[in-house]
């Protein structure tokens, strides 16, 4: 029985891959590495340090521990001074709706996302009081695709993964929902999300109707 939703919050609540994408690009000019849109998809979901040794790779480029925290914090301080741009209006479409419904109907709510910027972004888009339990990037030790996060939420819920509902957005998330044992839904493409229990290819179709009706016995 289905008592719980943990979210993603990048891709799934709101978008803020672009903003993601603006700062490594401002970062990449400025160290002379190349980095474009495709590449950006590559750290859809998974952490900070995860993303920068995901580009330094593509550039062939090596630097010790030390630099590479330095250089991840610029980034970092690029993309927090975007997100004061950020208001309610920036919910993805539908998000605010399944969140209003699952409160109105009495389910547990958590997030669980890579970003250690997340209550920064729900504060921005006034989203903090839909969720029970908060999970992000300083929750845990190991990010996605270890089910981790997703452990933290449900833990924190009281609640078995097998009675929790994972949304998604990202390869590696569903990945680490179904290692978690937890029922997935997948927003995006088949070929990034397709391996999901359930798939939308936005948060607009995900209604509590449509989900109810599949996940139930
Ligand atoms: P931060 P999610 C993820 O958010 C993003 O998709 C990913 O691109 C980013 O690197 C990660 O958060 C860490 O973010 O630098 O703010 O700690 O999809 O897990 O909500
Ligand atoms: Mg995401």
């Amino acid at each position: 029985m289905i008592k719980g939703f943990i979210f993603d919050l990048d891709g799934v609540i709101t978008d803020t891959a672009e903003l993601h994408y603006e700062a490594w690009k401002k970062l990449s000019d400025d160290m002379g590495w190349f980095f474009d849109r495709e590449l950006n998809e590559k750290l859809r979901g998974i952490s900070r340090m995860d993303s920068i040794k995901v580009i330094m790779d593509h550039n062939k480029v090596s630097l010790d521990e030390a630099t590479v925290e330095e250089l991840a914090t610029k980034k970092n301080d690029i993309y927090v001074d975007s997100l004061d741009t950020m208001t309610e209006e920036d919910f993805l479409p539908g998000a605010k709706e399944l969140l209003t419904h699952l409160r109105a109907e009495g389910f547990s709510v958590a997030l669980g996302s890579a970003s250690k910027n997340a209550p920064k972004v729900l504060q921005q888009l006034k989203a903090t009081h839909y969720f029970d339990v908060v999970g992000d990037g300083n929750s845990v030790e190991k990010s996605k695709p270890a089910p981790d996060i997703f452990l933290f939420a449900a833990e924190k819920m009281r609640l078995p993964a097998d009675n929790c509902i994972v949304f998604e957005d990202a390869e590696k998330g569903i990945d680490a929902a179904k290692t978690g044992g937890f029922y997935s839904v997948g927003i995006g493409p088949e070929e990034r999300v397709g391996h999901a229990d359930l798939r939308f290819d936005t948060m607009k179709e995900a209604t509590l109707f449509e989900v109810k009706s599949f996940f139930s016995d």
